[in-house]
This record gives structure tokens, C-alpha cells and sequence, in this order.
């Protein structure tokens, strides 16, 4: 079968540093060399899990677990407080690299970037961009890189997570299919644990598990989602490299086949979305203050009511909550309602944020 057309229009490339602040670390400290280690809080003040260096990965550690739980799997880990400025200066770095290839370089957090390199400043193959990249990376900041080169976003970071540490991983338009054939769907950029349970919930775990169903099928488990699972599972993904990356706002919105009345139905919807919008917000390190809710009535006036709040989030309790309040302040209920969306504005990353 000849590869789907969006297959053939581009190359891109994700590059996501090893082990990140752990290698930064190690680099900087050689006595941590070959030792299991820990970036992130104390275990005693309730701190979690940064990252972990692969030797405490063996062990069961892993990002965003308590620091408390890390010491019992692995009772002699080091513990080693963060140093953004030290990250920070890596990421200029390897960020400098890649714009000597293009300026189509969407970072996605300090140690990772999507690079379009379809055309691009040395008239290169974009196999030979990913090579020098990590050469440049490694002689400029003794740190390995992993790089996945492919015809979109979504296969390229899979793909560079593919051969980690230190690997290079190409995916050919022809050898797309294959290689998200028994993929997991949970390995896909934008599928959470949410979206996650909703496929188990239709029986689908890997891409293949879609392929049975047409696109009718699918329109009727899940509605506007249809689409983009019927293209996901077949590796099509025709989302840009965004270079307006210091994004003011992360938001998506739901438009219903049918206009909706029924106020609980709605607000299941609203927690849908709010769900995703967390999603993303987690895999892009993103916390965000104002929470918005958009209602589009079936008339096609729209409405927008927001909310602040003190401390900065991206947890699904906090952005649902928010958004369900925000309901009683709209004619939900009341008027039937075309569309939904929720949005998550004054955003600071993450992982600055949280030991600043
Ligand atoms: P990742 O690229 O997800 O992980 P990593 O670079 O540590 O390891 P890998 O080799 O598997 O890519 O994240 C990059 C950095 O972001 C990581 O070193 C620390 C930080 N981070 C957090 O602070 N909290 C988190 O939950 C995650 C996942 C990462
Ligand atoms: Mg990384």
C-alpha cells in the first residue's frame, strides 16, 4: 500500500536530551558517575522524582514519583537538589544547534524540540541533520541526546524514544505503518491516562486494534474524536512544527453532532475536555492560573467565563472543578449549546516554577 500523501510532504526531527537533569548533574559532579541518583526534592519534605539517572530507572524509579517511595525501592540513591540555571544553559545551547539547520524548531520543554528541516539552511538530508545534531550536542555539552527523524511530530518523538540513551532512530513514509502497528496508544503524544481508558474502554490498546473500524464506526464511539484516532493509528499527523511556542494559552473545545440540552451530559463533556487540556499541559510542563470556559449556543453565539485562581495548576480535578463553577454562570441547561471548550491561560513551565 502506498503511504498516506501527508507521509511524503515533510521531514522532521525530535531531539530529547538523555536522563536530562541527572546527566547535567553527573557531568557536573563525576563523582554521581554510574551511581543511582535522584533530581528533585527531599524525601523528608514530601519532594518527588524530577528525574532519576538510568541506574535508579532500574530499580522502579521513575519522574513525578514521591522521593519518599524512590528511597525504599532503592535505599542508597542520591538525592541532588535542582539547578535550573545549569539546565537553562543547556537548553540555549542545544537550542542554538538547532537553528543552524532552521528556525522551525518548536521547543517542547528545556530538553526537547521538534525541528522541521524539510527545507533547511545546508540543503542537508534530514538524516544527516539528526547525526551532526548529536555530534554538535555532545562536543558542545558533553550530554547525550536521543533523535527520532520521520514525516511528522507524532512519529518522530516516538521514534527518538525508540533507541534511548543516545540513540538515532529513522522512520521511512513506507515503514510508518509498520512501526505504529502494535504500538500502544498510550505511547502517542496527546493520548493520557484519560483518552487512554476511553480506547481500553472500546477495546483498543495498540494502533492496529483501529484499523478494523471505518471512520463511520469510529464517528459513533467517539463522536468529534473520530478523525484524529482513525489518522493517529495510522501514524498521520499533519500538526506544524509551531514556532510561536511561548503559547499564552492552552485550550480545545468539543463541537457535538447534535446540540446538547441536558446539563449533566454537558458537564460530562466539559470534564472530557478539561481532561485533555491537562494532558497536554503535563506533557508540555505547563501550569496555568485562569481557567476558561467557552460555550457556544446552538444559535452560534458564544460566551466566555473565566476564573483565576491563587496557585498555578494543571491537575484535572482543579481545571474541571473550576470549569463545572463556571457552568452556573453561563444558560447551561437552559439554551441548547453547540459547542464547548476550555481553556488554561496564564501558564508558567512547570518545572520552574515548582522549586523557584
Ligand atoms: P524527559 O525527557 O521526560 O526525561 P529525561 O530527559 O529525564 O529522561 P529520558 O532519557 O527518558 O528522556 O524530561 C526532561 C526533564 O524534565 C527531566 O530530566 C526532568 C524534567 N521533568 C520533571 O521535572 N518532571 C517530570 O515529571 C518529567 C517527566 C520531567
Ligand atoms: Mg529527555
Amino acid at each position: 500500500m502506498d503511504p498516506h500523501p501527508s507521509l511524503l510532504k515533510r521531514k522532521i526531527i525530535h531531539v530529547d536530551m538523555d536522563a536530562f537533569f541527572a546527566a547535567v548533574e553527573t557531568r557536573d559532579n563525576p563523582s554521581l558517575k554510574g551511581k543511582p541518583i535522584v533530581v528533585g526534592g527531599l524525601p523528608t519534605a514530601r519532594g518527588v522524582v524530577s528525574t532519576a539517572s538510568y541506574e535508579a530507572r532500574k530499580f522502579g524509579i521513575h519522574s513525578a514519583m514521591a522521593c519518599s517511595q524512590a528511597q525504599k525501592l532503592c535505599p542508597s540513591v542520591i538525592f541532588v537538589p535542582p539547578r535550573f540555571d545549569a539546565y537553562q544553559e543547556v537548553s540555549n545551547q542545544i537550542r542554538t544547534i538547532f537553528r543552524e539547520y532552521t528556525d522551525l524548531v518548536e521547543p517542547m520543554s528545556l530538553d526537547e524540540a521538534y525541528l522541521d528541516v524539510t527545507q533547511n539552511k545546508h540543503d542537508l538530508y534530514a538524516v544527516k541533520i539528526a547525526q551532526e545534531i548529536k555530534r554538535k550536542v555532545f562536543e558542545t555539552t558533553t550530554l547525550t541526546c536521543s533523535v527520532g527523524v520521520a514525516p511528522n511530530k507524532m512519529i518522530a518523538k516516538i521514534a527518538s524514544d525508540a533507541n534511548k540513551p543516545n540513540g538515532i532512530t529513522v522512520v521511512l513514509p513506507d515503514q510508518v505503518l509498520k512501526f505504529v502497528e502494535h504500538l500502544p496508544l498510550r505511547k502517542i503524544s496527546g493520548v493520557g491516562p484519560v483518552t487512554e481508558r476511553r480506547l481500553a474502554q472500546a477495546g483498543f490498546k495498540v494502533c492496529s486494534d483501529v484499523w478494523k473500524y471505518s471512520l463511520d464506526e469510529l464517528e459513533e464511539k467517539f463522536e468529534t474524536s473520530a478523525n484524529w484516532l482513525w489518522e493517529i493509528s495510522r501514524g498521520i499527523d499533519e500538526s506544524p512544527v509551531d514556532i510561536s511556542y511561548e503559547r499564552k494559552s492552552l485550550g480545545h473545545e468539543q463541537t457535538f453532532p447534535q446540540d446538547i440540552l441536558d446539563k449533566n451530559e454537558l458537564i460530562k463533556r466539559i470534564e472530557v475536555v478539561a481532561a485533555e487540556v491537562c494532558e497536554e499541559l503535563k506533557e508540555r510542563n505547563l501550569q496555568g492560573r485562569t481557567i476558561t470556559l467557552k460555550v457556544k449556543y446552538a444559535n452560534f453565539e458564544q460566551i466566555t467565563r473565566a476564573q483565576s485562581i491563587k496557585d498555578v495548576t494543571n491537575k484535572v480535578e482543579d481545571v474541571s472543578n473550576i470549569a463545572c463553577q463556571l457552568v452556573e454562570k453561563t444558560e447551561i441547561g437552559k439554551r441548547k449549546v453547540r459547542l464547548i471548550g476550555v481553556s488554561v491561560s496564564n501558564l508558567v513551565g512547570e518545572t520552574l516554577e515548582s522549586y523557584n
